[in-house]
This record gives structure tokens, sequence and C-alpha cells, in this order.
């Protein structure tokens, strides 16, 4: 039962998804945002009490229950008084989780989420399952109940959370969850990297099954429960070879080449492998799994095929929003590039370590071109770099340095949010800036 005081804190897609909520059952709650223009506000119903513009501490010290934005940080004065008076404060997740009957596959990880959240989603529908995903991307997860109004309920929900929907969904009881790696993120949000990272390991908890990293030991459970590894040797989900071939493995059998997955790297094979382990703890058949692994040809922004132009080949990754992210992009690609691979890189870097991409600048990275706000710790890194004041300019400098057979790749380390309202922007007028060569 929702209480009568609710207060709503953040709007755009996802706070308009609770105000839905509460409205359909009976609760009309007030809503706030610091923004003074929030997205979403042209849709508020005219009648909805809304404050704009900052925090205001009488509504929020009025409501029974605060449903919180994961774009607000927990730490808000604002936000802190509440938790002192005893206010409950929760995410549009925790809701979800409440209300959903059917069983949860939860999905997080400093890179890899969406990829993984999208195959297994697709695997549990090539399965016939009424199956709903969301969470950090496409449908706030709240309007996948929505969906079951007049229809049969889900009968299997697969979300992608960010450590921040995590901080704000203590109820989450999933049948299988993972945490697919930890790398630097988030650093102006999370006092250390083990902040970070204990927010992520969240997840496990209360999960019939744990699914995690051989590869990276930061993603194991802390406590005692059912767990399940994926990794890149031949124990559980991983690789062994067989006729001079590499396969990926269930339990020491092979069960499909890596050669027949379109997505190429061996992260994007720890994903496949992920994405099988949550899938078989769903009860999806592995023959169904395979069919989707081998058809799945990515998500749009991530290194994504743009075009050829003058005999060099552009990538739009985009949603690499972290070093890690550029780390495994280029690793990915590594093998594909004939000639010399250059790099596009910067932004907002969130307090990251950017020290790793050093090794990259002296082996495979011909050179790398930087923008943004933080593009003086890029330019830094190393001789072969250069700076420039927007993506336009790198493009151009990009096309005067590269050769036929030669690669750009656009994977910026960093968040958009300096320059663009989101990494889906930057990489949208990236494509049109690489069309127009
Ligand atoms: O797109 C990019 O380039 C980078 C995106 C990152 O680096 O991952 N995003 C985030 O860090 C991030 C994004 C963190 C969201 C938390 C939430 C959301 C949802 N996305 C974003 C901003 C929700 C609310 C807000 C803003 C609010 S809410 C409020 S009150 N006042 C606000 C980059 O300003």
């Amino acid at each position: 039962m929702l209480p009568e005081r609710i207060l709503i804190i953040g709007l755009g897609q996802t706070g308009l998804s609770c105000l839905r909520y509460c409205l359909q059952r009976g609760v009309s709650p007030v809503v706030m945002d610091t923004r003074a223009r929030p997205p979403g506000a042209e849709q508020l119903p005219a009648q909805t009490e809304h404050h704009f513009g900052g925090l205001s501490l009488a509504p929020i010290l009025a409501a029974e229950l605060i449903i919180v934005s994961p774009g607000l940080p927990l730490t808000s004065p604002e936000l802190q008084q509440a938790l002192a008076a005893g206010i409950e404060i929760v995410g549009d997740i925790e809701l979800f989780v409440r209300e959903c009957t059917a069983p949860i596959v939860a999905i997080t990880g400093s890179n890899g989420k969406s990829t993984v959240t999208t195959l297994v989603g697709e695997m549990a529908a090539e399965a016939g399952i009424r199956v709903g995903v969301g969470g950090n991307i496409g449908i706030p997860a709240l309007d996948l109940l929505q969906r079951q109004t007049g229809q049969p309920p889900l009968a299997l929900a697969v979300l992608e959370l960010s450590s921040f929907q995590l901080e704000t969904t203590p109820g989450l009881r999933a049948c299988a969850a993972t945490v697919l790696n930890i790398s630097e993120d988030h650093l102006d949000r999370y006092d250390s990297l083990a902040h970070y990272r204990d927010t992520k390991l969240g997840i496990y908890e209360g999960a019939e099954l744990a699914v995690y990293n051989r590869e990276d030991g930061e993603t194991r459970p802390r406590q005692a429960q059912a767990a399940v590894s994926f990794g890149l040797d031949s124990a559980e989900y991983g690789r062994m070879e067989q006729d001079g071939e590499l396969w990926l493995s269930r339990f020491g059998e092979p069960v499909l080449p890596v050669s027949a997955l379109k997505i190429i790297g061996a992260h994007n094979q720890l994903n496949a492998l992920a994405a099988m382990a949550l899938a078989d703890q769903a009860g999806i058949a592995v023959d169904v799994q395979l069919r989707v692994l081998r058809r799945f040809g990515g998500l749009a922004h991530r290194c994504q095929f743009v075009a050829e132009k003058n005999g060099v080949c552009w990538v739009n990754d985009t949603k690499a929003t972290n070093v890690g992210a550029t780390l495994a992009a280029i690793a990915g690609i590594q093998d594909a590039v004939s000639g010399r691979l250059w790099l596009i890189a910067g932004g907002q870097g969130k307090g990251q370590d950017f020290g790793p991409l050093v090794p990259l600048l002296e082996g495979v990275v011909a050179g790398m071109v930087c923008f943004g706000q933080d593009s003086a710790q890029l330019l830094q890194l190393a001789d072969n770099t250069h700076e420039v004041a927007t993506l336009e300019e790198a493009v151009a400098w990009c096309a005067g340095q590269a050769r036929p057979g030669d690669w750009v790749l656009l994977a910026p380390a960093c968040a958009s949010l300096d320059m663009y309202p989101s990494y889906q922007k930057r990489g949208e007028h990236f494509i049109a800036l690489v069309e127009a060569l």
C-alpha cells in the first residue's frame, strides 16, 4: 500500500513513470526537481503540485515516502535531513520489485550492462516468454508493469541497474543477479572505488543465484550464497579449444565457436557467457540462447561501424563513458585494424585515473585527439596526443592524419554532459560528421 503523502524528486521519463504509477493507485504525489525546467515538465498534469529550480525542505519533510531519481545524490543535505526525520526514501526500481510477481534478472557492472540485458531479453523473447526489459536502459521499470493491465502479467523481468539505482533498491530479490565487472567510474559521486564496488555488489543481496566474473575478483559475492562464474578459461561458463578453434563452453562442454559471434573481442565473449548463465537460471533452453548469440549484432553506439571514407574505417563507441570501456573497445577491434588506429577521447572524466590509457598510446594507438572539459588530463598522458575544441575539429584532425587502411575510433572514456545532452547525442553528432566527410 502506498502512503498518502508521496514526493517524487527528479522528473524526466523515470519521474513521469513514478507519477503515473502513483496516480493509478489513487495517490496524487508532489513533484520536485532541482532543475528550473526539468525534462518531461510539459507532460505534468496541470493540477500536480510541483516545486522546480531547487530542493525545498517543507514539502520534503512533509512527505511520508520520497521516490528519488538516480540523478540526485542521497548525500544531498535535504535528503539527509529527510532520512534523519525517519522518512523512507526509495527509487523507482524498489517500487517495481515490490509490485512485480515475476522472477527478476538483474544486471549491473561498469561496462557491458546494456549488451547483456539486451541479450537475455532477446533470449527470453525467443523462448516465447512474456518478458519486460528496462531499468537503466529503454523503458523505465514501472512502465513494464503498466503493460500488464488487460494483458497477462509479465513472466520475466530483465533489468539493467546502475549503482545509483541499487542504492535505493533495498528490496531487490533477483532470481539471478550479476556484476559483470568493476572499473573506475562515477568517482564524482563516490568517495572511493571500494564504495562504488560495494554498492554494485548489493545486487547480490537476496539473489537466488549470483553470476560473477572469474577474470575480475571484485565481482565475487562477499557473502556465502549460490554462485556461478564466467571467464576466459574452461571452467563453468568459459572457453575451450576444439579442433584448433576457440569455443564458448558450458561446464566443460563446447557449445558455440567464438567465430560464430558477430560481436567481437574477449569482453563480448564474457558478455555472451554471462548472458548464458543468467538465461540458464531463467529456464531458457540452451539452443534458444545460442540462436540469439549467433544473430546479435551489437547495440547502437557500442563499437558501431559507421562508414568507410577514403579507405579509412570510422567506429562509434560513444557509449565508452569510462576508461574501462575504452580499453575493451580497443582490445576488441585491435585484430580487425590493418593500418594505424586513431582515438578520439574527452569530455567529463568524473574523477577517473586516465593512466591505464598510457600503454595504448605507447602501443596500438597511433595518436589521440582530445576535447572537452578534461582534455588537458588526456593531453599530458603521452607525446602522441593533440587537443582540439570540438568533436567536429577532432573528426577533421583524424581525417587529415589517417591513410587508407587506418581506423578512427570514438571511445571518449568520458561522459558527454559538458557538451551534449547525452552520449547518444554525441554519437549521433559523430555519425553525421563522418557521413559528411
Ligand atoms: O550520457 C553521458 O554522456 C554520460 C552519462 C555517465 O557518465 O554514466 N550519466 C550518469 O552518470 C547518470 C545518468 C547518473 C543518470 C545517474 C542518472 C538522470 C538519469 N540518468 C540523469 C540526470 C536522472 C536525473 C538527472 C538529473 C537531475 S534529477 C534532479 S532532482 N535534478 C537533476 C553519465 O538535475
